[in-house]
């Protein structure tokens, strides 16, 4: 498998964590891109132009980390990082979609900062803003859900808060959302997060 990439994508992280707390490495040539450049090779095999993007052996190509780590999940022995049914499926799921929530904001807030001034929207920065606030908000009082096992849902939001050291480090989440900022200090030692933290 090849998995197209870029050491400052946090979706990007999202399946290198994946690939890691599976044992997948030996299996996944990392291919580093910037999908900001353009590279004509990226846009052949996702038309959409981001990362991640992963080439199968057979050929076939997967896009969006949620895909990504749907499959690999399925592709190793080792325990699941998504529960095959019940009420615990869902909530993985919807942590899940809370840490690309999350996340989604961020990079959107990000893209806009790198517009000149005069045309960036206070608009959006601040509706944003708000949607991270709310979204940590709802983490804080759930974090005990997050203490178990490692699962997608973990790995999702661990990015999505390594993220936001990352690139909106002015935003001090940790002050006013205490207890996620105890269960991050901890999930960010793991191997698989620290083997991947962001990098220029
Ligand atoms: N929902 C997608 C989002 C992927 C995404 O937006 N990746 C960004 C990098 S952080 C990208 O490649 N952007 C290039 C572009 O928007 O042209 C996923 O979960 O994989």
């Amino acid at each position: 498998m090849r998995l197209y990439y870029s050491q400052t994508s946090p979706y990007a992280r999202k399946i290198r964590v994946v690939i890691a707390e599976k044992g997948l490495e030996d299996q996944v040539d990392l291919n580093l891109c910037n999908p900001f450049e353009n590279p004509e090779s990226l846009r052949k095999i996702n038309p959409l132009g981001k990362v991640p993007a992963l080439i199968l052996p057979e050929g076939t190509v997967l896009y969006d980390s949620r895909v990504i780590a749907d499959y690999l999940d399925a592709r190793s022995p080792r325990p699941a990082l998504i529960p095959p049914n019940g009420a615990k499926r869902w909530a993985v799921l919807r942590q899940q979609a809370l840490g690309d929530g999350i996340t989604d904001a961020a990079v959107a807030m990000v893209m806009e900062t790198r517009r000149p001034a005069a045309q960036q929207s206070t608009h959006w920065k601040t509706r944003w803003q708000s949607a991270i606030e709310r979204a940590l908000g709802v983490l804080e009082t759930e974090i005990s859900d997050l203490q178990r096992d490692s699962h997608l849902g973990q790995i999702s939001i661990g990015c999505a808060l390594g993220y936001l050291d990352f690139r909106l480090s002015d935003f001090d989440w940790r002050k006013s959302h205490p207890k996620t900022a105890l269960w991050y200090a901890d999930f960010a030692q793991r191997p698989s997060m620290r083997a991947t933290a962001h990098e220029e």
